[in-house]
């Protein structure tokens, strides 16, 4: 590879269980805690308690720093089990939120990052999750990021890709931000895995394009 090889950051954002960190391994071709791996949660219980980076270089030898961050909503899912602890829940969301927009500011400030919305296949139609895309887009990041759209743990139901254009045309998001499903996968040695992987990494690769493009 003649070419000097660049960094970028990409941070993966989306409520917990959307399966951000899952997404970060299927990247960086990490499986079960094999390679330096993002950590996966076995139960509802939120595990990326901090926001944690990793890299990895892509084929086009494109370096890559994938920011796992925690999910914007981890108090509201606690909210199940800790019923009696509001002001706790109350001050844990806002400190996530705290957490995210650092470290949306550090990322944005000397570089444009790619910024990795991640929304579960049965979640296309809650509109909470659009309104965060939006608010983290346009306030967090100050639109200083190239959206790109994960649909995870697929299919969805029929029609969604005219769904999700819908949404992204509601909230003024841009009809071109780029989107892709990954499918649910069974085994990670399934050949699914494997294309969904790649398609992913494509994914990755159109970004930065644009990126490079608006320069
Ligand atoms: N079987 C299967 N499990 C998945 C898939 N994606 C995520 N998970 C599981 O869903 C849970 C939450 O995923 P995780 O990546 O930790 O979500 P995060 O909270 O967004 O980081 C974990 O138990 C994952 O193993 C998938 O495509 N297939
Ligand atoms: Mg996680």
């Amino acid at each position: 590879m003649g070419e000097p090889s660049v960094e970028i950051d990409i941070i993966f954002v989306g409520q917990t269980g959307v399966g951000k960190s899952s997404l970060i391994n299927m990247i960086i071709g990490a499986v079960d805690g094999s390679k330096a791996s993002a950590n996966v949660s076995n139960d509802a219980h939120p595990c990326t308690t901090h926001t944690t980076s990793y890299s990895t270089t892509l084929d086009t030898g494109l370096r890559c720093q994938l920011w796992d961050t925690r999910g914007l909503d981890e108090a509201a899912g606690a909210q199940n089990f800790m019923s009696k602890l509001v002001d706790k829940i109350r001050q844990l969301a806002s400190q996530q939120a705290r957490e995210l927009k650092e470290t949306l500011r550090d990322r944005t400030r000397l570089a444009i990052p790619i910024l990795m919305w991640c929304i579960d296949a049965t979640k296309i139609d809650v509109q909470v999750h659009w309104q965060q895309f939006q608010k983290v887009y346009v306030e967090y990041c100050e639109r200083k990021a190239i959206p790109v759209l994960v649909i995870t743990r697929g299919p969805p139901k029929a029609g969604w890709e005219a769904r999700c254009t819908d949404q992204l045309r509601q909230l003024n998001l841009g009809a071109d931000v780029p989107f892709r499903m990954v499918r649910r996968y069974r085994s990670t040695s399934s050949p699914e895995y494997g294309e969904d992987a790649k398609a992913l990494k494509d994914l990755i690769l159109r970004a930065n394009e644009t990126l490079i493009n608006s320069h």
